[in-house]
């Protein structure tokens, strides 16, 4: 599919790369772009391939820099849910992606953008990162799911001061608080994003899979249940060629050849 405000390929096969594709406005969501990384999902859910997915922004100055303010400003009360609702439904729709999603955040990454990259399943910066959720500044809040995530993420009483001061982090302060994995510097960013993806991509497809699903399903759970949902994905996995493979593999001290069933 022909897309105007993204960017999807596939760089290595399995390894995908997602770049919002508007640097005049820093990457900002509209609606458009909204849709069009629904439909780029789509078309990497639909992919038996499909190992991992880096998200990008387009430059090198923003990773995505907000909801689009210009297509939010004149939004009725009605609007504005209908709009919310809709970049919720494409964030969820990016967390429970069936391969892990690694957020590649290469400089402002500002409301909706942070929003965004919480929505990854992790994140690598680039020292010139910026994070923040400044919604305040405009008169509103964060509506994508930023007080939601952001505190499951940090902890409530960072997340408090986050979204309530609006105040703006630099990448080394987003490691300290456990929102990004790891800094490095602006010129290896990508290289390091993709040697994570390669790393993914060389493990037991479906076990990858499965442990995202028990990583993401879980953490909404009580302990118990959560370990119930591990159970039952660890005996899934002994249903597979992979389990076989992998630890045949092992015991012949080979390198495992996956085939991701
Ligand atoms: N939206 C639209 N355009 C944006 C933008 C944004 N979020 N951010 C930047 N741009 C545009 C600028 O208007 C400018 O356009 P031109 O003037 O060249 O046409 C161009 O990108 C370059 O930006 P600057 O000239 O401002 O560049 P600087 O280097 O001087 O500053 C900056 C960079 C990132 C510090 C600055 O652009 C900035 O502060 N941007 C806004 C950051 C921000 O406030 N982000 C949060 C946006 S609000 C909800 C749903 C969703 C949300 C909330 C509620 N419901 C419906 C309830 C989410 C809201 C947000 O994300």
């Amino acid at each position: 599919m022909a897309y105007e405000n993204v960017i999807l390929e596939q760089v290595e096969p399995g390894i995908y790369r997602l770049t919002i594709n508007r640097p005049k406005a820093l990457n900002a969501l509209n609606a458009e772009t909204l849709d069009e990384i629904e439909a780029a999902l789509r078309e990497v859910e639909a992919d038996p391939g499909a190992r991992a997915l880096l998200v990008t922004g387009a430059g090198d100055k923003a990773f995505v820099a907000g909801a689009d303010i210009s297509q939010m400003r004149s939004l009725t009360a009605a609007e504005a849910k209908a709009f919310a609702l809709k970049g919720q439904k494409v964030f969820r729709r990016l967390e429970d992606l069936p391969v892990p999603v690694i957020a590649v955040v290469n400089g402002y990454c500002l409301g909706g953008g942070c929003e965004l990259a919480m929505a990854c399943d992790w994140i690598v910066a680039s020292e010139k990162a910026v994070f923040g959720q400044p919604e305040v500044n405009l008169g509103v809040t964060p509506g994508f799911g930023g007080t939601q995530r952001l505190t499951r993420i940090v902890g409530k009483a960072r997340a408090m001061e986050l979204v309530t001061t609006g105040r703006q982090v630099k990448a080394a302060e987003a490691k300290e608080i456990g929102l990004v994995n790891h800094v490095v510097p602006a010129d290896a960013l990508m290289d390091e994003a993709l040697a994570q993806a390669r790393t993914v991509a060389s493990k037991g497809p479906v076990a990858v899979r499965l442990a995202k699903e028990a990583v993401q399903r879980g953490q909404d759970l009580d302990l118990d249940n959560a370990c119930v949902l591990e159970s039952d994905v660890f005996g899934l996995c002994f249903a597979t060629e992979d389990q076989k493979e992998g630890m045949a593999a092992f015991l012949e001290k080979r390198k495992a050849a996956f085939q991701g069933r």
